[in-house]
């Protein structure tokens, strides 16, 4: 058994042995889903891909992607590859528009799954020993129930709280010795207000830990989480077609998120070319999945842009990083011409000033039809309480942005520094992009 705590073993396999394992397993699950789902069958037909020439995991590149709206066209259940016999549960991502994409679960999932939730938190720190409140919503959202059943596969006590009823969190984190707590970034920004308007003192508390992802979140917010409540905020990623949280995590290093690549083989391809992209160039990222029963996906386009990561991470850990999710490329608008992309503007912001840790993007048009950005944005505690010495420093800052934001994307931007929690705050994903503008 290696050094580290359970579950991480695989973590540190030696790689010609992680490739033996992927090569094997590609193989049977591309088997499976060829034979058990018609849609599939008719995929590769379409594009004129013959199955008999897929025999290793270097055939992967001949084979077609699989997107987003292929997921919703076959709803609700077009690309089961197992009986209905077989399956245990439903999730559903949480789409804006339309139908749902609903992925079927299998027990060899769910076990999979709360398997790499627990080798999560391995990484995080946590065993047997901690407490974890989790508040992330429940229900068809993978959140909840993943890093239950993987906090419970940890042997961690769960706390169930659930996404919201913020004073509830506060005491149950106080009062059941919570150590570690996971919920959407924006969220525990919206706990963190909460403590200090009550006068809540996190020094009481045994939280520890914080178990972040669902959304893009900054360094700029880790450092201001961490100071404010003196716990280490972990960076968690996953995504409903693929399984849920824990497809991949960031060690104690924060320098990229490892994936858990013996379950989910990750690639990244030119988004335009769809071409595959050697390690540590930036691109999209792209899954096939490994062991899944119920609902395979075989390069699965997740529009989540990022990198692979090509050094091994000082931690020793051979499965490889990803960069942290920045931006997705359907978060791309398109202002008189520009594609803007709220990652710019979050970079833009660090730049200048750590403090400035959220923002929201407003996209109007004037009286002449033409589009308008504007972001609003709030700051540290701290940053308050200097405007409140000195209001200039507000409307200073505030012009800064303006002209950086103007000079680094090249359209005008209007820049609000609204007051201390003026931006809604929500239990669940933020919503960055407010798009108001009339629609033909
Ligand atoms: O958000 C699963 C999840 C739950 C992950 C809880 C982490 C914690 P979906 O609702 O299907 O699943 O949304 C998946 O959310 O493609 C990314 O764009 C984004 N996302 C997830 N984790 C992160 C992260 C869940 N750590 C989509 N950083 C993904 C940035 C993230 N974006």
């Amino acid at each position: 058994m290696h050094k580290y705590a359970m579950n991480s073993a695989p973590d540190f396999m030696p790689v010609e042995r992680l490739r033996a394992i992927q090569n094997e397993k590609f193989i049977k699950v591309f088997r499976r889903t060829y034979e058990n789902v018609e849609w599939y069958r008719n995929l590769l037909a379409k594009h004129k891909v013959d199955p008999n020439d897929i025999r290793s995991i270097a055939d992967i590149s001949k084979l077609p992607f699989i997107v987003k709206t292929d997921l919703r066209d076959t709803y609700p259940d077009g690309m089961r590859a197992a009986p209905m016999e077989k399956i245990v549960r439903f999730h559903a991502s949480s789409g804006t528009t339309g139908k749902p994409i609903v992925v079927p679960y299998a027990q060899e999932d769910l076990d999979v799954w709360s398997e790499c939730v627990a080798r999560c938190l391995t990484m995080f720190g946590l065993d047997e020993t901690d407490v974890l409140q989790v508040g992330y919503g429940y229900g068809l959202f993978t959140g909840g129930l993943g890093l239950h059943d993987g906090g419970q596969r940890r042997g961690c006590a769960i706390i169930p709280a659930g996404g919201g009823n913020t004073t509830r969190h506060l005491m149950l984190i106080k009062d059941l010795k919570a150590t570690a707590i996971a919920c959407t970034p924006s969220y525990f920004l919206h706990i963190i207000d909460q403590a200090q308007k009550t006068g809540y003192d996190w020094k009481e508390t045994k939280l520890r830990v914080g178990i972040f992802g669902a959304e893009p979140w900054t360094d700029g917010m880790r450092q201001f989480i961490e100071q404010e409540t003196g716990i280490v905020a972990h960076d968690i990623y996953g995504l409903t077609e693929i399984s849920g949280p824990g497809v991949g995590g960031d060690c104690s290093h924060h320098a990229g998120i490892h994936i858990f690549e013996d379950h989910f083989y990750p690639e990244i391809i030119d988004p335009d070319t769809l071409q595959p992209l050697p390690d540590g160039e930036t691109g999209e990222l792209v899954f096939t999945t490994l062991d899944k029963v119920g609902m395979p996906v075989i390069r699965y386009r997740t529009r989540d842009i990022t990198r692979l990561i090509p050094e091994r991470c000082a931690c020793g850990r051979t499965i490889r990083r990803i960069g942290r999710i920045s931006h997705r490329s359907d978060d791309m608008m398109i202002v008189r011409g520009v594609n803007v992309f709220p990652s710019q503007i979050e970079s833009v912001l660090t730049s200048i000033d750590p403090g400035l840790i959220n923002y929201q993007i407003y996209l109007d048009s004037n009286e002449s039809g033409l589009a308008t950005i504007e972001v609003k944005l709030e700051g540290t505690p701290e940053m308050y309480a200097a405007f409140a010495e000195d209001a200039s420093r507000r409307e200073g800052l505030a012009r800064l942005v303006t002209s950086k934001l103007r000079d680094t994307i090249g359209i005008g931007f209007k820049t609000t520094i609204v007051d201390q929690n003026a931006i809604p705050r929500s239990e669940g994903k933020m919503k960055r992009i407010v798009d108001n503008r009339k629609k033909d």
